[in-house]
């Protein structure tokens, strides 16, 4: 052997044990990764994970992010109309908790080595998804309570699990967010009440409201488990604990008696209970519909985009201004800190 064929198999051997070492490290990994989720135990931004580990939970927790802060529009229209102080005051928190939890989900995502601002171009270019009840209009002050009732209801149900997501920083974000949505629940149930209470004209604005969120709240849970896309990977990972027809049917078993306990009744002829399956039955949903609104042809998507991409524009200066103050700070030294805290 010459000594130029000697150095390359010698090369060549050092990149086969070099290749060799990485495989069994990320095997090691793997295998830690794995036994961390049967265990039941956190994984954190700095564990090792799969690549579509990281890229599946960027999906949903940008959709999730998104939603919140389309969820802030429908709602924001009626700040102006809301019939009382009292009300007025409750509709603005609200609205404000919901921006809140958009920040927490984006930080969460942030965690994973994705930033807001990519995530907010996905979303303006309608590369990433909102959910769709965001895409139907509040056309009357019940809406507000229907909204209450059965959206954040529907969200509670969904999110519950979710604080048992195997990823830590999802996962504990999400125990605030559902603190605030059973607040934000009871309100449009108390909202509904006293609608339901009332005058005939308000108690048939209640009962319209109702008829018109019922099926888009059912939507909410996404596809059914046949044509879910995700949700057997997502369960296998334990970010996801339930299926998407396991939970819509919770949902409907938990509404039926508040419905009754509110005088109101749900759209469905076919609801009934089934003593066999110890569950509510209900009618088949309008899956094209769904879809349509999936699709971009709800009755509001062209509005929320269009209103979403304008506040990103007309918030440019407030991101600017706070980037500037923060690279201000961060450069300054700890005693001009401390002054420009206490001044
Ligand atoms: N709308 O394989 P699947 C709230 C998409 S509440 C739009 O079952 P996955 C709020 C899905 O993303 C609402 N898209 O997916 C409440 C996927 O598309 P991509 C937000 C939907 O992820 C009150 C495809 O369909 N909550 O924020 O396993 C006031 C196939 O679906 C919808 C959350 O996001 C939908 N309804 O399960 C203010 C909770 N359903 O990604 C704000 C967290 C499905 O492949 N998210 N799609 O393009 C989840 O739990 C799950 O992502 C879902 C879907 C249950 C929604």
């Amino acid at each position: 052997m010459t000594s130029a064929t000697s150095a390359t198999s010698q090369v060549t051997s050092a990149e086969g044990a070099r290749e060799r070492a990485r495989e069994d490290s990320e095997a090691a990994f793997s295998a830690a990764f794995e036994a961390a989720v049967a265990a039941d135990e956190r994984i954190e931004p700095r564990d090792w994970m799969p690549d579509a580990y990281r890229s599946s939970l960027v999906r949903q927790i940008a959709q999730h992010a998104h939603s919140e802060i389309i969820g802030m529009q429908p709602e924001a229209n009626w700040i102006t109309r809301a019939p009382s102080l009292r009300r007025k005051a409750i509709l603005m928190a609200k609205v404000q908790d919901e921006a809140g939890h958009g920040l927490y989900l984006y930080g969460a995502a942030e965690t994973l080595g994705t930033g807001r601002d990519e995530l907010l171009d996905k979303l303006h270019s309608g590369r990433q998804k909102y959910s769709s009840i965001f895409n139907y209009p509040t056309l009357t002050w019940a809406d507000v309570g229907a909204i209450g009732w059965l959206v954040d209801g529907a969200a509670i149900t969904n999110q519950v699990p979710l604080c048992r997501c195997s990823y830590g920083p999802y996962a504990r974000a999400m125990v605030r967010i559902c603190k605030e949505e059973s607040f934000h629940q009871r309100q449009g149930y108390e909202l509904l009440l006293v609608l339901s209470r009332g005058t005939e004209a308000q108690h048939a604005m209640a009962q319209d409201a109702v008829d018109r969120w019922w099926w888009p709240s059912l939507m909410m849970f996404g596809p059914p488990d046949d044509e879910s896309a995700h949700s057997a990977q997502s369960m296998a990972w334990k970010i996801k604990r339930h299926s998407n027809d396991e939970l819509r049917q919770r949902f409907v078993d938990i509404c039926v008696p508040q419905a009754e306990a509110l005088g109101l009744t749900l759209p469905d002829p076919d609801l009934r209970w089934n003593e066999d399956r110890g569950h509510y039955d209900f009618g088949e949903i309008d899956w094209s519909e769904f879809r349509a609104v999936l699709k971009g042809n709800g009755p509001c998507n062209e509005q929320r985009i269009t209103q979403r991409r304008r506040a990103h524009e007309e918030g440019a200066w407030v991101r600017e201004a706070a980037a500037a103050y923060a690279a201000k700070h961060q450069h300054a030294p700890r005693s001009d800190r401390k002054e420009a805290v206490t001044s």
